[in-house]
């Protein structure tokens, strides 16, 4: 079987690493893309986080029946394409590094109303998602991003959301919050490369680069 080892991508100074070795399970996954997120304030666009989506290498095998062969542009405008890599049966890792510094309060507000909305819109927000929020708000509590710091956001397809802050890119051995709720896991994934993404410039990178990690069948880890 052929194997490729994908490139590493960098995002203003924050640098994705082709793949990243948990501490803590040994699991190695491999970046399938990293882009910007921006907000406009005051008729400026104004870069804030950077994400990079991980996934595990059986995504490869799970994503390549229905999506080999198709080229990026197709991958970007098709939102079935998207959702496969939502909620597809492998473990995503999700790393949402700050390029200016933010509070853990005001960055998590964002990320909840995003996610809140989303539960909403697709009837999944009941009490128990509301119970998931107020941890996951617990979790950013006493947190501050300084500029390079991250989060990471393990999104396991038994619906578990594993929580772990970084003062840097680095994976941390322990994960500060272990949350069991799909609808809330699957939806951070979904605010970010969704129908109603956050960062365009991340759903471009995944479709340019899944191509030709399809086509190889494989990756080397
Ligand atoms: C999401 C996922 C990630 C972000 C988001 C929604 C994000 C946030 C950045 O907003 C941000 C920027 C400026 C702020 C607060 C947060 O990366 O004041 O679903």
């Amino acid at each position: 079987m052929a194997t490729i080892t994908p490139d590493p991508v960098q995002v203003e100074f924050l640098q994705f690493p082709a793949l990243v070795t948990s501490p803590a399970s040994a699991k190695t996954y491999f970046l399938g893309g990293a882009g910007e997120r921006g907000l406009m304030i005051e008729g400026k666009f104004i870069k804030f986080t950077a994400i990079g989506v991980y996934l595990e290498d059986q995504a490869i095998q799970s994503l390549a029946p229905k999506w080999k062969g198709n080229p990026s542009q197709q991958l970007l405008d098709n939102l079935h394409f998207f959702r496969d890599i939502i909620s597809g049966p492998f473990e995503k890792l999700i790393r949402g590094s700050k390029i200016l510094p933010l509070s853990g309060r005001e960055y998590s507000r964002k990320v909840m109303e995003n996610c809140v909305a989303h539960m909403k819109s697709v009837g999944t927000y009941g009490e128990a998602e509301a119970a998931a929020i107020e941890k996951f708000a617990q979790a950013f509590q006493n947190v501050n991003f300084a500029a390079g710091a991250s989060v990471f956001y393990r999104q396991s397809p038994h619906g578990i959301l594993g929580l772990s802050f970084s003062e840097d890119g680095t994976l941390p051995g322990k994960e500060g919050a272990v949350i069991e709720n799909k609808a809330l896991s699957e939806a951070v994934l979904e605010t970010m490369i969704g129908e109603h993404a956050v960062s365009p410039d991340l759903k471009r990178s995944l479709a340019s680069r899944l191509p030709a990690l399809l086509d190889q069948q494989g990756i080397k880890i």
